[in-house]
């Protein structure tokens, strides 16, 4: 038997959440033939550009949220302009509320929904974040979480401050190595803690709740020897990590009923989190006040009476972490 779906649509009868694909794959790239102001080339590719691209992201989203990490630690604030919906959704979707008169001040919309519908006119799903929108024709580029912050590492390099870290190994070996890692933490941490959150059945949360803490127990295995997960260097999927893992506690135990332990009771994987929290570009990034303002105030299946918990204390956060020893 299956219960009311957050999303109808990506609720398969076995009572998995099935995501939806990204239907915006639109790529800016520095081997784009189209000139400055220009849109997409015969291979539809955007010009890179500074200050034409506007990233619209939730501080509560964790997928928005490495973008929001990745765009800083390179050092491209200024290339790339950043927008910041209401952590509140309602049927109509992100909304620019926390600006003035309600509407973006670069896009001048008050919906994403708007951009996304002026960008394809029969879009018929969720309209999210994160989202690169260009700010001379309000097109929606890339809703494309993935590839956004791989964009940024590879592609806006011009732009890169002088001491930006290298966030994708360049060695093909340990390359492939990240690779596999990131999808391994993509299937059963990232989106695994949705799985088990918006799960309609019993049996379809039971699985995703056994994956999900079957492969932290396997990170935080493979974190006892090597301070970051591809060695002494933060990559990509450091990155990718810590967006779920600092939400844990804070939503995905309760909310989502990821409660076999918090993340604080996990010794290394706690370290780990708190080392990245705080390293420049992560801790600043995290608004907890938005994460659960939107989770429990937006997924009404989920907790219809919309209360949003006090806890739990987030001090801990800044606490030594021990993991430069
Ligand atoms: N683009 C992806 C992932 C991004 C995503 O799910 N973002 C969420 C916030 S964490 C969102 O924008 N949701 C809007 C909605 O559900 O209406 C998807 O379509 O599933």
């Amino acid at each position: 038997m299956t219960h009311r779906a957050p999303f109808v649509a990506e609720s398969a009868p076995s009572g998995e959440f099935v995501r939806q694909p990204n239907r915006f794959n639109g790529r800016i790239s520095a081997s784009s033939r189209s000139g400055p102001g220009d849109g997409p080339d015969a291979d539809g590719l955007w010009p890179v550009e500074p200050g034409r691209y506007r990233l619209v992201v939730s501080l509560a989203c964790p997928w928005a949220h490495r973008s929001v990490i990745v765009r800083r630690l390179l050092g491209l604030e200024d290339a790339i302009s950043l927008a910041v919906v209401d952590p509140i959704r309602d049927e109509r979707g992100w909304r620019f509320w926390l600006d003035e008169d309600h509407h973006d001040a670069l896009l001048g919309i008050e919906f994403l929904s708007e951009a996304y519908l002026r960008t394809d006119p029969a879009f018929t799903g969720r309209f999210t974040v994160p989202a690169i929108v260009d700010t001379r024709t309000g097109l929606v580029v890339t809703n494309d979480y993935p590839q956004i912050t791989l964009d940024l590492s590879t592609e806006w390099t011009a732009f890169h401050a002088p001491d930006a870290p290298d966030l994708l190994p360049s060695e093909p070996s340990v390359r492939a190595e990240h690779d596999a890692l990131v999808e391994d933490i993509f299937r059963d941490v990232n989106n695994g803690v949705y799985r088990a959150g918006f799960a309609t059945s019993q049996g379809a949360y039971e699985q995703a709740y056994a994956q999900l803490f079957d492969r932290l127990d396997a990170l935080s295995d493979r974190l006892r020897t090597r301070r970051f997960l591809m060695g002494d260097a933060i990559t990509e999927v450091d990155v990718r990590l810590f967006t779920t893992l600092v939400r844990f506690d804070a939503v995905y135990h309760g909310h989502f009923k990821c409660n076999r332990n918090k993340l604080t009771e996990d010794p290394v994987l706690w370290a780990y989190a708190r080392d990245l929290y705080q390293t420049a570009g992560f801790g600043e990034t995290v608004d907890f006040d938005h994460i659960k303002r939107h989770y429990y105030a937006t997924h009404d299946t989920i907790n219809p009476t919309l209360v949003v918990p006090l806890g739990p204390d987030t001090s801990g956060w800044t606490t030594p972490h021990g993991r430069d020893s």
